[in-house]
C-alpha cells in the first residue's frame, strides 16, 4: 500500500486537494496531516495524523509506518501573516521544504508537490502577462521564501533526481474554507459578506488588479501536473499558472448582479503595498504547452458557483 501524505491538509488548498485525492486514490491511501487536531475532524473520508512538519522524528516515523511514497507539502505562512513575523515565516517555509526534499531522497519517494506563488515576482517584474522567465525580486518574506524554494526544487531535481513539481498559484478563491492570511483573501471574504447581507470594507484599492483562480481550477492544475508524464514536466522550478485577473471593483460589480443591495468601501492597509508588488496578469503558455493546462472558470462562472454553494457551507464553519 503506497500512501500519499498531505502536510498542511487543513489549509485553503489542502482542504479541497485532500478530498479530490481521496476520491482518486481511496481514502485509505491518503493521510491528511495538520498541526491542529480539531481541523482534522472534517477529514472523515481518509486517514489523518496530527503532525508538526518541524518534528523531524515524528515525520520520519509516520513515513516509515505508513509507507508514504508521495508528499504534498502545503504548509506555509502566507504573505500578509509572514510580514508580521518574518523570521518564523522564513524558517517554517524554508526549513520544512528542505526537510521534505531530503526525505524524498532518503525514502526514494515517487513524487513531491510543493506550491509556489505569483508572490515570487516583485515591483520590477513586468506586470502584464508576466513571463515564465523574468526578473524576480520579491519584497515579502513569503515571496522570498517561495523564490528560494523554487531554486531548491530545481536543484534537488537536477542534482539528485527528486521528482518535485510546483505551480506558481495566483490568488486562490474557494468557498470551503474561511479567508486566511493572504493578501488575495479579500476575494474570499467579499463573498461571505455578500451572503451575510453585510457591507464589505476592502483592504485593497478598487483598481488593484491581481491574478486569481477558482479552487476547482487550482485542483485540476495540480493533479494535471502531478499526473503528467515525467518528461513533459520541463520546468522544475515552478510553472506560471493563470486563469482570471480582476480588481476589487470588478468582483464587487459581478457579485452585485446577484445581490443588488450589496455595498463596498475601500480602506487600503499594509496589504496594498504587497499587492502592488505583484503582477496584474500572468503568461502561463508553458503550462499549456508542456502538460495541456486549460482553465474552466471565469469571474462570472466562479461567482455564480460560490454564491450557489457558500450558504450551505457557512453552516459548517
Ligand atoms: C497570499 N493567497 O495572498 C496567497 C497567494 C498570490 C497570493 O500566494 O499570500
Amino acid at each position: 500500500m503506497e500512501r500519499i501524505l498531505i502536510i498542511g491538509a487543513a489549509g485553503q488548498l489542502g482542504s479541497e486537494l485532500t478530498f479530490t485525492l481521496s476520491q482518486q486514490y481511496g481514502g485509505d491511501n491518503i493521510i491528511a496531516s495538520d498541526l491542529n487536531p480539531k481541523a482534522l475532524e472534517k477529514f472523515e473520508y481518509c486517514k489523518t495524523a496530527v503532525l508538526d512538519i518541524m518534528d523531524q522524528d515524528a515525520v520520519r516515523k509516520l513515513i516509515k509506518d505508513q509507507n508514504v511514497k508521495q508528499i504534498y507539502h502545503l504548509a506555509a505562512v502566507l504573505s500578509a501573516t509572514g510580514e508580521k513575523n518574518p523570521r518564523f515565516a522564513w524558517q517554517l517555509n524554508m526549513d520544512s521544504l528542505l526537510f521534505v526534499l531530503e526525505l524524498a531522497m532518503e525514502f526514494k519517494m515517487d513524487k513531491i508537490y510543493w506550491p509556489s506563488s505569483i508572490a515570487v515576482f516583485g515591483p520590477n517584474t513586468p506586470k502584464i502577462n508576466t513571463p515564465q522567465f523574468c526578473v524576480k525580486e520579491p519584497n515579502t518574506v513569503y515571496g522570498i521564501s517561495k523564490q528560494a524554494g523554487e531554486r531548491w526544487c530545481e536543484y534537488y531535481f537536477q542534482k539528485f533526481g527528486v521528482d518535485v513539481r510546483s505551480l506558481r498559484y495566483p490568488g486562490l478563491i474557494g468557498y470551503k474554507s474561511l479567508p486566511g492570511g493572504g493578501t488575495t483573501d479579500y476575494a474570499v471574504d467579499i463573498y461571505h459578506k455578500a451572503i451575510a447581507g453585510e457591507h464589505f470594507d476592502c483592504f485593497l484599492s478598487a483598481d488593484t488588479a491581481l491574478p486569481m483562480m477558482y479552487m476547482p481550477d487550482a485542483i485540476k492544475a495540480t493533479l494535471d501536473l502531478m499526473h503528467a508524464p515525467k518528461e513533459n514536466v520541463k520546468i522544475r522550478s515552478s510553472y506560471n499558472l493563470a486563469a482570471i485577473s480582476f480588481t476589487p471593483e470588478e468582483i464587487y460589480q459581478c457579485i452585485k448582479t446577484h445581490h443588488p443591495d450589496f455595498t463596498i468601501s475601500y480602506s487600503p492597509d499594509f496589504r496594498q503595498a504587497i499587492a502592488d508588488s505583484w503582477p496584474d496578469s500572468i503568461d502561463d503558455t508553458r503550462a499549456r504547452e508542456d502538460w495541456g493546462w486549460k482553465h474552466d472558470y471565469d469571474l462570472k462562472k466562479m461567482t455564480a458557483d460560490i454564491l450557489r454553494n457558500l450558504p450551505a457551507y457557512l453552516v459548517n464553519f
